[in-house]
């Protein structure tokens, strides 16, 4: 590393925030605001967190635009008005900016810095955090506003370096448009990135060969644009919806049934779910209570969507090929736009990569077992190192020098207590960390209420002069212990997906988020805070454990 005139500087602040996306700007408004002297560091060029980063043909959020955004400031929902029901990625990066410009948070975020380190020192119970380019941060709380699907997983392909052509993966696109006109393209993967895109790029590429390992359900999106009427009555009923969806399981309004799906007749259901289909979104995940619990309820579903798929997809078999067969919902529910439709141009080819799986990238394009194919683009969209990727990526110690990444043994023991903090980290504390919530739902709607119980913990610390709060041992292990118990309820742990870990080669297995939903989730972490923070200890200024 080549040494830098920052080397020798050390910055003292109350607070460091690690992130610029929808976690760090919150809540480096929210310190700011108490007072606090705070700065965010950024690895990118700019706010937006995986905002900024994804902006692949096709990238758009699959929560409702008039939802996904932060509640915590009237004044901010009434100024901003969204255009069409599921946002785009270049207007959610233009809402965080118009959000960063509004509170002049970007004077406090250091962008294009990279956090290497953040180590803790008992002694002065302070983190030390450093730089790549070898500043030094000393400060009393450490943040992580990290996301949860932020570290790409670009699969070690062997001959990937040998390819003439140009290769991309969705999450780290660059800012100016790749242009695929006239070009053969190849994309692997056919997650929500996968499927946003495929059929961008089948509008505009010579020939697109979509490389599929596992066939995905996907619902239509049916997004449209907004109506004035439409938007003025959202930010009319602004305290209504800022309470519901707080409330609510996934962050979002409309409650899930509460019925069975075998509690209702094969017509019933049928036309139950062809409304669903109709409504778009994730209307159909939410059409009855236990699909994503009950084996038989969840076939209904799924056979439902794959009948859908064989009455949209014209070759009967690729209709075939593109059929999932796991649980429905177990693996991220997608929702897209004329997905399957894109499998009936003739210039869309469908590989069916777990039944001939890639061997290698050559210079001309990609080999399977059974066949070459030459490209001039390979698109991976491959997905992420979900939930601890982008935390493991800093070397993070607490006491005693132990390393985050081996306390939770590079990933197959991960305990925290609520999400939020570990034991052995004081002070440090993870906005929408592993075991939250977090991923199943809205995510601006688990932010805020991770950054607002951030807060007030900080403001407790403060005010009763506590040098540092540090979760116990024997909490952490109860609330990890009840984590898996409920995923265990659940169909969520039978399906191999980015959930439980089993997409990255040799990451341990485990399901890592809390699927009791958002509003008992946020009922409990408020009822720790009021026991004077139940299950935490108390490090007092003069070093003395209470
Ligand atoms: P996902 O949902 O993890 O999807 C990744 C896709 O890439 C999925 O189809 C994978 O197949 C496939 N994949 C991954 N590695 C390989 C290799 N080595 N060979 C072939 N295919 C591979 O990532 P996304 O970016 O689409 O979405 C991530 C989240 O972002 C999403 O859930 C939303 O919350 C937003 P697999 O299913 O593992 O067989």
């Amino acid at each position: 590393m080549p040494s830098t005139k920052k080397e020798n500087q050390v910055t003292t602040l109350d607070a460091v925030v690690i992130g610029a996306g929808f976690s760090g700007l919150y809540m480096l408004y929210r310190l700011r605001e108490a007072g606090l002297s705070t700065r965010a560091y950024e690895a990118a060029g700019g706010v937006g967190g995986v905002w900024y980063w994804n902006h692949y043909p096709g990238a758009r959020c699959d929560s409702e635009s008039i939802y996904y955004n932060y509640t915590f400031s009237e004044e901010l929902y009434k100024e901003w008005s969204w255009t069409s029901r599921y946002p785009e990625q270049p207007e959610i990066l233009r809402y965080l900016n118009f959000v960063a410009d509004k509170f002049d948070l970007r004077k406090d975020i250091q962008f294009q810095t990279r956090i290497k380190s953040a180590h803790y020192d008992e002694s002065s119970n302070r983190w030390m955090i450093r730089t790549e380019d070898g500043e030094s941060i000393s400060a009393t709380y450490f943040i992580t506003g990290v996301g949860c699907i932020s570290t790409a997983n670009i699969p070690n392909m062997k001959g990937l370096d040998n390819f003439k052509g140009d290769w991309y993966h969705t999450g780290h696109w660059p800012h100016e448009k790749v242009d695929f006109t006239g070009k053969r393209v190849g994309i692997i993967g056919t997650g929500s990135s996968g499927v946003q895109a495929i059929p961008v790029i089948a509008k505009e590429a010579a020939h697109l060969t979509v490389f599929q390992r596992t066939p995905q359900y996907t619902v239509p999106a049916r997004n449209h644009p907004y109506t004035k009427e439409y938007i003025q009555q959202a930010k009319e009923n602004f305290h209504e919806i800022k309470k519901t969806i707080r409330a609510s399981l996934a962050g979002l309004p409309t409650p899930p049934s509460d019925r069975s799906a075998l509690e209702d007749s094969p017509e019933v259901r049928q036309q139950v779910f062809e409304e669903a289909w109709k409504e778009g979104g994730p209307a159909i995940l939410f059409s009855y209570a236990d699909l994503l619990a009950n084996e038989d309820a969840n076939e209904t579903v799924s056979a439902f969507i794959r009948s859908k798929i064989h009455e949209i997809v014209e070759d009967p078999e690729t209709a075939e090929k593109l059929s999932p067969t796991y649980y429905y919902g177990t693996k991220r529910a997608i929702i897209d736009t004329d997905y399957f439709e894109t499998y009936n141009r003739p210039n869309v080819s469908l590989v069916d990569v777990k039944k001939a799986p890639i061997q290698e990238i050559t210079a001309q394009g990609i080999r399977t077992t059974d066949a070459e194919y030459d490209l001039d683009v390979i698109v991976f969209a491959t997905g992420y190192d979900g939930m601890t990727g982008s935390l493991f990526k800093m070397d993070i110690r607490g006491k005693d020098d132990v390393s985050l990444k081996d306390k939770w043994e590079n990933g197959s023991a991960v305990s925290t207590y609520l999400g939020i903090a570990t034991a052995g980290f004081p002070n440090m504390f993870m906005i929408t960390g592993p075991e939250s919530p977090s991923v199943l739902g809205n995510m601006p709607v688990a932010i805020e209420q991770h950054v607002e119980w951030v807060m007030d913990c900080i403001q407790y610390l403060r005010k009763h002069d506590m040098a540092a709060i540090e979760a116990n041992a024997d909490a952490e292990q109860a609330w990890s212990k009840h984590c898996r118990e409920l995923a265990d309820m659940t169909l969520y742990t039978k399906t191999e997906s980015w959930y439980t870990g089993a997409n990255i080669e040799g990451k341990a297995r485990g399901f890592q988020i809390y699927v009791g939903g958002y509003g008992p989730y946020r009922d409990r972490c408020t009822e720790v805070a009021a026991k004077g923070y139940e299950g935490f200890s108390f490090i007092t200024a003069a070093n003395t454990v209470v």
